[in-house]
C-alpha cells in the first residue's frame, strides 16, 4: 500500500430540487470549515456550462470541481469516477461535499460513492437534503419521484429558505419531517443553507432506499459524456444546450476580452422571463461579477472567478425563450467601447 492511499474522506451529498439553495449551503459550509482543513466540492450542474464552479470559487481553502452536462447520474460512467478520483488524488482534502444537480437522482451517486473503487478512500456520511417548505403544498413537488427519492435517501433534512416562510409554512415542514419513516437522523430549518457543520457527520443509514430506482431513467437527450468545449471567440460565444426532463437549458462561453455593462446587463438578465434560473459570471470593466436570478429575484455579488464570462439558463422546455434572441440581448450588453464595427455572426 502506498503512504499516500487516501483512505477515509468523510463525504456528504448535498441534494435538493433545481434553485433550493445547495450551492449556498456548499459556501456557507466552506466558509465555516474547520481552519487548517481543506474541503473539496465536486458539483454538477444540468446545463452544459459550467457556472457553479464559479458560483463556489472564493474560498481560499476548498478546491472545487465541477462536472458539466446533464446530470450526476448520466455522468456516472467514466466521467464521475474519472473526476472524483482526480479531484482526491489532487486535492487530498479533508471533507468532499458533492452537489449532484436539483434534478439527478441521487441513489446512483450513492452507489457510485460506495462501490469498491472508493469504498476505501471515501467515508460516506450524513446525506443532506435541502427542501423549500413553501413547495410542500405543490403536489406537483411533493408527488415527483426524484424529490420523493432526495427526501427518503436523507440522513438530514432541512426546510431552506425559512425567511421567506410562513410560521404555518414552517410548522408543516416540522410535521411532514417528524413523519419520515425510517426516522431522519437531524431535521432543522435554515436560512441561506447555514447548516451547522457538525450535522454533516450524523450517521449515513445504509438502509434508506430509493423508492423510485428507475424513475431517472427517461427524457435523456444529452451526451453522457461532458462536451468537448469549443472556444469561442470576441463577440461569438460558444453555446451550449441541454434538454431533457421537461427542461431546456441554455448557456454561453464568451471570449475572456468580451465584457459587459453590469446596468444593461441586469436588465437583460431580468428580461429573460421565462427562464426559471440564470446564472452567470460576467467580466464588466475591472469587476467580476455573479448574477443570479432565482424566482424572479436577482441578486449579484463579486466573484473570485476571473476566467472568462458564461452564462446558464433553465426553463420550462414548454415554455423555453428564443435562444437566439437571448444571445442577441447578452451580446447587446458588451461594453459599448469594444468592437464596434464587428459583424454578427449567427450561432451553429
Ligand atoms: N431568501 C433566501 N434566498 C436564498 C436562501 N437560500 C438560497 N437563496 C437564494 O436562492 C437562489 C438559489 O440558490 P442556490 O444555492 O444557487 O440553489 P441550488 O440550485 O439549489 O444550488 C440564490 O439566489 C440564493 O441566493 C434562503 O435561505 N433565503
Ligand atoms: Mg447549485
Amino acid at each position: 500500500m502506498s503512504p499516500a492511499k487516501i483512505t477515509n474522506v468523510p463525504t456528504n451529498l448535498i441534494t435538493g430540487f433545481l434553485g433550493v439553495g445547495k450551492t449556498t449551503a456548499v459556501r456557507s459550509l466552506l466558509e465555516r470549515a474547520p481552519a487548517g482543513q481543506r474541503w473539496a466540492v465536486l458539483v454538477n450542474e444540468f446545463g452544459e456550462v459550467a457556472v457553479d464552479q464559479a458560483a463556489v470559487a472564493d474560498p481560499a481553502a476548498a478546491t472545487v470541481r465541477e462536472l458539466p452536462g446533464g446530470c450526476l447520474c448520466c455522468t456516472l460512467g467514466a466521467p464521475l469516477r474519472v473526476t472524483l478520483a482526480r479531484l482526491l488524488r489532487e486535492a487530498r482534502p479533508d471533507r468532499l461535499l458533492i452537489e449532484p444537480t436539483g434534478v439527478g437522482h441521487p441513489a446512483r451517486v450513492l452507489d457510485v460513492l460506495r462501490e469498491e473503487g472508493f469504498a476505501e478512500a471515501l467515508d460516506v456520511r450524513a446525506t443532506v437534503c435541502l427542501v423549500d417548505p413553501r413547495r410542500l403544498q405543490e403536489p406537483k413537488v411533493t408527488r415527483h419521484e426524484t424529490f420523493r427519492d432526495q427526501v427518503e435517501l436523507a440522513d438530514v433534512l432541512i426546510g431552506n429558505k425559512a425567511d421567506l416562510c410562513s410560521e404555518a409554512e414552517l410548522a408543516h415542514f416540522r410535521g411532514w419531517a417528524a413523519e419520515q419513516f425510517p426516522p431522519k437522523a437531524r431535521v432543522a430549518t435554515t436560512r441561506d443553507g447555514a447548516l451547522d457543520p457538525a450535522w454533516l457527520d450524523a450517521r449515513a443509514d445504509p438502509e434508506r432506499k430509493a423508492l423510485f430506482p428507475g424513475a431517472h431513467e427517461h427524457g435523456h437527450d444529452h451526451g453522457h459524456e461532458p462536451a468537448a468545449v469549443a472556444q469561442p471567440l470576441p463577440g461569438q460565444p460558444v453555446r451550449r444546450r441541454n434538454t431533457g426532463q421537461g427542461l431546456d437549458a441554455c448557456g454561453w462561453l464568451f471570449h475572456p476580452q468580451d465584457g459587459f455593462d453590469r446596468d444593461r446587463l441586469a436588465e437583460a438578465l431580468r428580461g429573460i422571463e421565462s427562464a426559471d434560473r440564470v446564472k452567470g459570471v460576467f467580466r464588466c470593466g475591472d469587476d467580476w461579477l455573479l448574477f443570479d436570478r432565482a424566482e424572479g429575484a436577482l441578486s449579484v455579488r463579486a466573484s473570485a472567478w476571473r476566467s472568462d464570462s458564461r452564462v446558464e439558463c433553465i426553463a420550462r422546455a414548454d415554455r423555453a425563450p428564443d435562444w437566439d434572441a437571448v444571445e442577441s440581448a447578452l451580446l447587446a450588453c458588451r461594453d459599448r467601447a469594444q468592437h464596434p464595427g464587428e459583424p454578427r455572426t449567427t450561432p451553429p
